[in-house]
């Protein structure tokens, strides 16, 4: 009796020092882990951050001090459609999103009836006379840019002028102030 009394005072002794040990091994992987957590906690929010910056807040961003243009086309609009942008270093970029070749052509209103007429006879010397720039067939999938240009103020027209795609809605306008 008295043997097993000590062999059992031994395993409750035993028991109580194995809990203190798992509890002391368990509080310190705790504070192992906290530090663990924090780095990948970082890295979600920094994730997040990027993804917020890789989203375009609109169709204009500033890249090396030029205003750049997104726009967007297919069946039969432009995305955006009402354009107000500043005036200075400006570039337009057209990504045609559609199944047909679109283009992007941009004059000024009081010269609308003129390049309407000129797109009619493809009179390219008169339409290259009376326009403010043009990107010219962009394919599907693919996208077209103008050059670098120095805008001024000013109320512009923009349209598609592959056949019918203008009448289509292919249409919007260019706000440009300072
Ligand atoms: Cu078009």
């Amino acid at each position: 009796m008295m043997v097993s009394k000590g062999i059992m005072i031994g395993v409750v002794v035993g028991v109580f020092f194995a809990g203190l040990g798992i509890g002391y091994v368990a509080s310190q992987s705790s504070t192992l882990v906290s530090p663990i957590m924090m780095p990948s906690q970082q890295m979600q929010k920094q994730n997040e951050d990027k993804q917020t910056e890789n989203v375009p807040s609109s169709y204009v961003q500033m890249i090396d001090g030029v205003q750049v243009v997104i726009i967007h086309a297919k069946e039969f609009k432009f995305i955006p459609s009402e354009i107000n942008i500043n005036t200075g270093k400006t570039k337009f970029v057209l990504i045609n999103d559609g199944e047909a070749v679109h283009e992007l052509v941009v004059y000024d209103i009081s010269k609308k009836d003129i390049v309407d007429k000129a797109e009619l006879a493809e009179d390219e010397a008169t339409i290259g006379k009376n326009i403010l720039f043009e990107i010219e067939e962009v394919h599907p999938g693919e996208s077209g840019e103008s050059d670098v240009l120095n805008l001024q103020e000013g109320s512009y027209v923009m349209g598609c002028h592959v056949p019918g795609h203008y009448e289509a809605g292919m249409k919007g306008t260019i706000e440009i102030k300072s």
